[in-house]
């Protein structure tokens, strides 16, 4: 997979991705990153990326044509077709599905704005979806850049160990993930649950998956889908809610 970055920052994503899970997947060219700087792409003396805002207000807009020809740079460095995808507070919100499908195209260009954004008319033209990692506005579009990079890398084949890729998979699922714990057994924090340590992996696999059934019913429910849970699972959200029911009784008393 082939990511190209418009950025006036193409140091700060170099940086960003440099290391670990995205790191390797550069090294085992699972994945290639490319920067491409509008200043670059500027004319006149000073080279302008920005300008004032027509209609007054704060802030500075950034200029249609750098942001064109660094867009046509990318494009024209190599034949697949990519998917351009503007990183701003106004996107919709990136979720696991999106990284998903962003995952599988071959191409995909990442458009990072800085001050109060770019013209509207380059967007117009250019940008096949926005996309927003929260709702809270950043310096600029990069950090976001630096997100989706990293969510992309992790599912390229071969990125990720076999233990990653079952961590990962237990998000897959659309849950939050379970617990973990390490040694010590014993610590004044605490103790680690006996079923982690009694080898017996059934016995472990439906504690995990109860947890994070669980978790997800308390945290986030908006992303538990009940009536497409198995019974399995219906059973399993059951034990973990009958923990909550006991204490609930003995307040009420
Ligand atoms: C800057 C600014 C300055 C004065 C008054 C209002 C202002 N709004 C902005 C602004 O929204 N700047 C953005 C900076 C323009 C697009 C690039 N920037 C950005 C992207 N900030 N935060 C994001 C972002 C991207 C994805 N997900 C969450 C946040």
């Amino acid at each position: 997979m082939r990511i190209d970055v418009i950025t006036l920052f193409p140091d700060f994503i170099a940086q960003c991705v440099a290391f670990g899970v995205t790191g390797r997947a550069g090294e085992r060219q699972l994945l290639s990153l490319h920067g491409w700087n509008p200043r670059d792409y500027a004319e006149g003396n000073y080279r302008r990326v920005d300008e004032r805002p027509f209609g007054g207000g704060p802030g500075m807009v950034m200029l249609i044509d750098p942001l064109r020809a660094a867009i046509a740079a990318a494009r024209a460095a190599d034949p697949a077709p990519a998917r351009i995808v503007y990183l701003t507070p106004q996107g919709a919100p990136l979720t696991q599905a999106k990284v998903r499908e962003l995952a599988t195209r071959e191409r995909v260009i990442l458009l990072c704005g800085r001050y109060e954004g770019v013209d509207e008319r380059l967007i117009e033209a250019e940008v096949d979806e926005e996309v927003s990692i929260g709702d809270y506005v950043l310096s600029g579009g990069e950090l976001a850049a630096a997100v989706v990079i990293d969510a992309v890398a992790r599912l390229q084949e071969g990125a990720l160990s076999d233990a990653e890729s079952a961590a990962q998979d237990s998000f897959e699922g659309g849950l939050l993930d379970c617990p973990h714990y390490t040694r010590p057994v014993e610590h004044e924090l605490g103790r680690v649950p006996d079923v982690l340590m009694s080898g017996n992996h059934a016995e472990i696999a439906r504690w995990r998956r109860r947890e994070a059934l669980g978790r997800t019913w308390q945290r986030r429910p908006d992303l538990l889908d009940e009536p497409a849970l198995s019974k399995a699972d219906h059973q399993l959200l059951n034990e973990y809610r009958a923990r909550f029911a006991e204490v609930g009784d003995d307040f009420d008393g």
